[in-house]
Parts: C-alpha cells; structure tokens; sequence
C-alpha cells in the first residue's frame, strides 16, 4: 500500500474513533448548507466584464468597410476592394479629371479631413463593397454639392466606371 493511502487510512480511523457518524453527518450537512445559501449572495462583478469583453471585441473599421472615417461622403464601389486601395486606382484603370470634395471627421483626433472622391475609370463596373455614405451631399439641384455623378465624365473612357478612391487633401479650415 502507498504512503498516500497509509497517511489516510490512518487518519480516517482516529476521527472514526473521535467523531461520531451522527455529528460529522451534521457537520457535512451544515457545510453544503452554508455553501448554498452564501454563493448566490457573494457580490459577482459580472457586468464590467461584460462591458469589457464587448469593448474588447469591437473592432475599428478598415479601409474595406463602409463605415471607415474616410468614407463619410462616398458613392461608389470601394476601389480598396477592387484590386487597388483607399487612394490608389487599380491596375488598368486611370483617375478620373473631376472629383467630388467630402468632409470627413477622422475619429482619432476628432479632426475635421477634406476627402477627394475620384472615380476609377476604363474598366467596367468593380461590383464589390458599394458605399452609399453621402454626408454632406445634396439634390441634383446643387450642382457641385450632388455626389450621384460619374466624374469619369472628362475622361477618355467617360462611361466605363470602375470603382472610387478617397483620397486625403488635408485639414478642413475650421468656420469662423
Ligand atoms: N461617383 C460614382 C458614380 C459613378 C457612376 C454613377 C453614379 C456614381
């Protein structure tokens, strides 16, 4: 037999001679008793964590997302879906003459951007991820201040729409 086993049989057989069957029944029984009416009580912070757990998983939007800062007044497919990236146009195709200016608020220094939307254009319709964000855009009416317009008009390819970058101009002059 193992020491283990030994050092237990030993001990089991002088509380047997000690402690009654009846007592130390009673005393389990307080014990479970205890143990079920306290736990329910104890004081669980359970609604940090929650909150933590839910800042934890909320992540920043990317450039391949609608809701990315700089995308607050485009109308178009995201040309960082379609083989080029928030600024750049894909292989094959050439940036429009004409674009649409956007104010965009970027959410890390609370700064207002000017955001240039161009046009990708000499490659058919890109198809993928379609923002229709259009802050600060009005009716047709307002030439200039509408955004619903294919600025690959004053190009060669004027009909062959691809895709829109969102490029960065700059800090927006804040209004006196
Ligand atoms: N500026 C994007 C676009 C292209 C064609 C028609 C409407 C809008």
């Amino acid at each position: 037999m193992s020491q283990f086993d030994t050092f237990f049989e030993r001990s089991s057989r002088r509380a047997a001679q000690r402690v009654s069957r009846r007592s130390s029944l009673v005393r389990m029984g307080r014990l479970l008793l205890g143990t079920v009416l306290t736990l329910p009580v104890l004081p669980f912070d359970r609604v940090s964590r929650t909150a933590e757990a839910a800042q934890g998983k909320k992540k920043e939007p990317d450039d391949t997302q609608c809701d990315y800062w700089r995308y607050c007044g485009v109308d178009g497919y995201l040309c960082s879906c379609c083989g080029g990236s928030v600024s750049t146009c894909p292989p094959g195709t050439e940036s429009s003459k004409v674009a649409w200016i956007g104010t965009c608020r970027n959410p890390k220094d609370g700064k207002d951007y000017l955001v240039s939307y161009s046009d990708c254009c000499g490659k058919g319709a890109c198809g993928r991820c379609f923002c229709n964000s259009n802050l600060g855009e009005r009716p047709g009416y307002r030439m200039g201040l509408h955004n619903d317009v294919n600025w690959c008009m004053g190009n060669s390819s004027s009909t062959m729409f691809h895709c829109t970058t969102s490029v960065l101009i700059g800090e927006a002059e804040k209004s006196p």
